[in-house]
């Protein structure tokens, strides 16, 4: 804002009429002054996304001085109505909706130049720490960039790193637990080992990123970008470039990616592309994961490629889908995808097996497939998805695909959790004036039998088991907040470590093992 105040001082100070060239808002520097901290001086993002024609995609006009004017929900992203006029907004939607004046590339040569491996890095033998390696929880601290090391039984710190900028997803470990790869929105992937307690190395693998999945035997990670419209894959060995997909649809038209996730069972990435209906399968396994005999279908698409398109490592399978999938989880099997596209009122099941939809699902409102979580509820299995803008929560049979009910919270949540020796989910409240609230739903009855308040009037976010499902992680979402260790069966708070705005927290054990109310 000072550059604008001192613009304005010059302007007063000069005794001759402003030109109306003079009056115009000036979209450049209202954007350097107002949006460069979070979308960068380049508009190629930070903690923000990019602010350019490529990722607004239909955002643009009226709808995006909206944005601007109003924020968006659930994002970080504030409004600006009070501080700038319509006619201020209007300037910075037309100068974000100009393309840049070079357009931005990013080739494996890029990435590979911002390769920067810890030349004192040392292995060790054996974890360096007595506790249990398995039972090792991480917690991403996004008030000042770090991670925690804590030991699962202790609680104690037993390292504090600091991290690329705002990191975004779950960190992914490597199968063995032994390593574990973080991710930021403007497209660092930072290696560290858990056993030497050390970074490993920091490449750059996309100017805008999603998401991260490691493949089912640990060789390869792939970085799911925004910008450009790629999807890296990463040696987990060394972080070199593998190799760099450009991703369009069919018919040629580039995409970003929405997230991809690793299938386990198929040897597979899965990921979604943002503005093409389709989803992608590719093959992390030499005997081409989807086109080995066990995975050719008689679906036309599906066996038009298993016929000879492409084969082997990182072989490539296109499934059409009626429209793009924004966010989206999977059946435990991996057979099943179930996907919402935000500005749908439904939902879509997608059978991975014969690559196509099979079922829509009844999903108004704005659900976070990508925090859903599913139990056995008696003999059936059950999935459920938080609401981003109502407080809802979706039980749906992965039986028949049913809507078995929908849970009142006091407020939208956006993530769930519990583990198998829990019979509680745990949900909490993101924003809204009942922010804070702890919702503890019984996994049998659906209903809600308790509401805890850890801090009035401060965020509450995001729950993370111990190994043993004995202790539940709660975070105080605030620059000056905490980790909470709740007992997971008394309810009752046992220990607070203080912490720079904790969000995500991550159990070696159960991200490894899929454990059962975990989230990918
Ligand atoms: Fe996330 C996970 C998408 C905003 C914190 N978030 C995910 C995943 C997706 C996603 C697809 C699963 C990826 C994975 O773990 O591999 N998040 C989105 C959005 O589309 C949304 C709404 C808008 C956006 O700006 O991207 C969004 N997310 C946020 C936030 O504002 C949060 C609260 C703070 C932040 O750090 O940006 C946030 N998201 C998280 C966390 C996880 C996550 C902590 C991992 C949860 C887990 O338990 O695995």
């Amino acid at each position: 804002m000072i550059r604008r105040i001192l613009s304005f001082s010059l302007l007063l100070a000069i005794p001759v009429m402003p030109s109306p060239l003079w009056a115009a808002p000036d979209g450049a520097v209202i954007y350097q002054d107002l949006c460069a901290g979070c979308h960068a001086e380049t508009r190629l993002g930070g903690t923000g996304p990019a602010l350019i024609p490529e990722t607004l995609g239909r955002l643009k006009g009226e709808k995006l001085e909206a944005v601007i004017a109003s924020g968006r929900a659930a994002t970080q992203m504030a409004g600006f109505a009070a501080t700038l006029s319509p006619q201020d907004i209007a300037a910075v939607a037309a100068y974000i909706g100009e393309p840049l004046a070079q357009a931005p590339v990013w080739t494996a040569e890029d990435i590979t130049g911002t390769r920067a491996m810890v030349a004192e890095y040392a292995p060790a033998a054996a974890p360096v720490f007595s506790g249990d390696p398995m039972n090792i929880t991480l917690v991403v601290e996004s008030g000042d960039h770090h991670i925690s090391v804590l030991d699962g039984d202790s609680f104690a710190v037993l390292d504090r790193f600091a991290t690329p900028f705002a990191v975004h997803g779950g960190p992914k470990f490597s199968p063995d637990g032994r390593f574990v790869f973080i991710m930021s929105r403007d497209g660092w992937v930072q290696k560290y080992d858990i056993w030497s307690l050390q970074e490993v190395g920091r490449v750059r693998a996309g100017l805008n990123s999603r998401n991260i999945a490691m493949s089912a035997d640990g060789k390869w990670l792939a970085v799911a970008n925004y910008l450009p419209a790629t999807l890296t894959i990463l040696s987990t060995a060394d972080l070199s470039v593998q190799k760099v997909v450009e991703v369009a649809g069919k018919n040629g038209t580039p995409s970003r990616v929405a997230a991809v996730y690793q299938a386990p069972q198929r040897e597979t990435f899965v990921l979604a592309l943002k503005d093409v209906a389709e989803i992608w399968e590719i093959a992390t396994n030499e005997d081409g994961g989807p086109y080995s005999e066990g995975f050719v279908h008689s679906n036309e698409n599906g066996m038009e490629e298993a016929l000879g398109v492409e084969r082997g490592l990182f072989a490539r399978r296109r499934i059409q889908v009626s429209a793009p999938l924004d966010d989206f989880f999977f059946s435990p099997d991996y057979r099943n995808l179930i996907g919402t596209n935000r500005e749908a009122e439904t939902g879509v099941v997608v059978n991975l097996d014969v690559g196509r939809e099979i079922a829509s699902l009844p999903l108004p409102g704005m659900p976070h497939l990508g925090s859903g979580i599913t139990w056995m509820r008696g003999d059936r299995r059950v999935m459920a998805t938080p609401h981003l803008t109502e407080g809802l929560i979706s039980v749906i049979d992965m039986k028949d695909w049913s809507l078995i009910k929908t849970i009142k919270t006091s407020g939208p949540g956006f993530f769930l959790r519990s583990h198998a020796n829990s019979p509680y989910v745990w949900a909490d409240v993101f924003t809204g004036e009942h922010k804070g609230e702890l919702h503890i739903i019984d996994k049998q009855t659906l209903e809600v039998v308790q509401v805890i308040i850890p801090e009035p009037g401060k965020t509450v976010a995001h729950t993370e088991f111990t190994r043993d499902g004995r202790y539940a992680l709660v975070s105080i979402w605030e620059d000056d907040g905490a980790v909470i260790v709740f007992d997971a069966k008394t309810l009752k708070e046992i220990k607070r470590l203080p912490m720079r705005k904790p969000v995500g927290k991550y159990n070696v054990w159960n991200k490894i093992s899929f454990e059962d109310g975990t989230s990918h």
